[in-house]
Parts: C-alpha cells; sequence; structure tokens
C-alpha cells in the first residue's frame, strides 16, 4: 500500500528523511493488545507482564477471559516501518482500570491510537473510546476475531459502543502479523484523511 507522502504532504520525503509516529494500542482487558504489539512489532517488543494470581483475579475482572493467565502491569512497546520513511511507535495502554490514572503522560505526542474490541465482551472497551475522545487523539476501532465471536453487523457495534461516524471500525485477528499490519495501514488513511495539516505539528 502506498503510503508515501504521508509523512511531509504535499512533498516526497526525501531519502533516508523518517518520520516517526507514536501510536497507541488502547482497548479493555484482554481485548488482545499485548498479542498485537507482539505479532506486529520488527523489534523484540518490551512487556512487562505479572502472573494474575488468586487473589488479584477479583480485581483484574478475568470473568469471560477463561483463558487468561497473565495480565500486563505495564506498558506493551514495539516498533514497526511501515515504509522507508515511516516508522510507527506503539504503545499498548494497562488494560486495568487501576492504572488509568497514567493515561494523561501516557497519550502525550500520540497521532493516533487503535482501540481493540472484544465483540464478546463490548462493555470492556466502553471507557477506552470515551478516553480517545477526551484526549482527542483520532482512533479505528479494531474488532479482534476471536473463534466464538458472533458475526455482529459493524453497525450494531458502532450503535452499541457510540462510536463517532467518522471512526473507521474493522474486524482483523491481532495474532496475525499481516492483519495487524493492516490495522496500522487503516490508521494512517484515517490520520491522512482527517487532516494533512495535524501531521506537521
Ligand atoms: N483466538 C484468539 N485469541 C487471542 C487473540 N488475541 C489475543 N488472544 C488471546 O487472548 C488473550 C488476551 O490477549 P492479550 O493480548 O493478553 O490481551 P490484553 O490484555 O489486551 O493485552 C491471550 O491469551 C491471547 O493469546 C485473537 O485474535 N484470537
Ligand atoms: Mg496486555
Amino acid at each position: 500500500m502506498d503510503l508515501k507522502g504521508f509523512d511531509r504532504p504535499g512533498e516526497r520525503a526525501a531519502a533516508g528523511d523518517t518520520r516517526s509516529v507514536k501510536v497507541m494500542i488502547a482497548g479493555g482487558f484482554g481485548t488482545g493488545k499485548t498479542t498485537m504489539v507482539r505479532s506486529v512489532s520488527d523489534i523484540r517488543p518490551l512487556t512487562t507482564e505479572e502472573t494474575l494470581t488468586e487473589a488479584s483475579a477479583g480485581v483484574d475482572r478475568v470473568i469471560g477471559v477463561a483463558d487468561k493467565t497473565q495480565t500486563t502491569v505495564s506498558l506493551d512497546f514495539g516498533k514497526i516501518a511501515l515504509n522507508d520513511s515511516l516508522v510507527l511507535y506503539l504503545f499498548g495502554t494497562p488494560g486495568q482500570e487501576r492504572f488509568w490514572f497514567l493515561w494523561n503522560g501516557l497519550f502525550k505526542g500520540a497521532l493516533g491510537a487503535i482501540v481493540l474490541v472484544d465483540t464478546r465482551r463490548l462493555a470492556s472497551s466502553f471507557r477506552a473510546i470515551e478516553e480517545m475522545e477526551r484526549q482527542e487523539v483520532p482512533f479505528v476501532v479494531a474488532l479482534n476475531v476471536f473463534p466464538d465471536s458472533r458475526d455482529h453487523p459493524v453497525e450494531e457495534i458502532r450503535d452499541a459502543l457510540d462510536i463517532p461516524e467518522h471512526t473507521p471500525v474493522v474486524a482483523f485477528d491481532a495474532r496475525d502479523r499481516a492483519s495487524s499490519r493492516d490495522v496500522l495501514v487503516a490508521l494512517i488513511h484515517h490520520l491522512k484523511e482527517r487532516s494533512a495539516a495535524a501531521l506537521e505539528a
């Protein structure tokens, strides 16, 4: 996919001229943020995982996330070059509400975000979507398809989560590199469409 011109609207980027863009990977607990950063990153992603104990299980609301035994207590961080002149730095947000106080600093300098949604547990991503709007970060909603996910029409999901009309909603598989990369490309196109000017800031 041709992404040339994204980094310097109206100009072709000179050889070796690379633009780095910070992208947030957000969404509820267990929606696949860590999985996505791991599958798509060119570098070995940094993650801090802590084994979920019996004691924290209630706090972390593992109900409905049966086979999840680890929860991320720190950030996922990854990097992907989409082409010669565009490198994305990916920052996964901590899923648990008790870490959300960190978000103000976390979003600083972010040009866009992906909000992951598990359609079996829509409510878990509701606050992440609200937060994107509060932070005024443009985003793409990515429906992470699990084996027992039902096939919901996109409009139904848009309604249920109150996703703005102009915000793209795409289905993908967080475990798959190409699929995860396509979601990032969709975000870049969305940013490009939204405002070429904002990208120069
Ligand atoms: N079947 C399936 N399982 C997934 C997918 N994405 C994540 N998982 C699994 O779901 C669980 C939660 O994913 P994780 O990336 O840790 O979620 P996070 O809390 O958002 O970081 C893990 O056990 C993953 O292996 C997916 O696309 N399909
Ligand atoms: Mg995680």
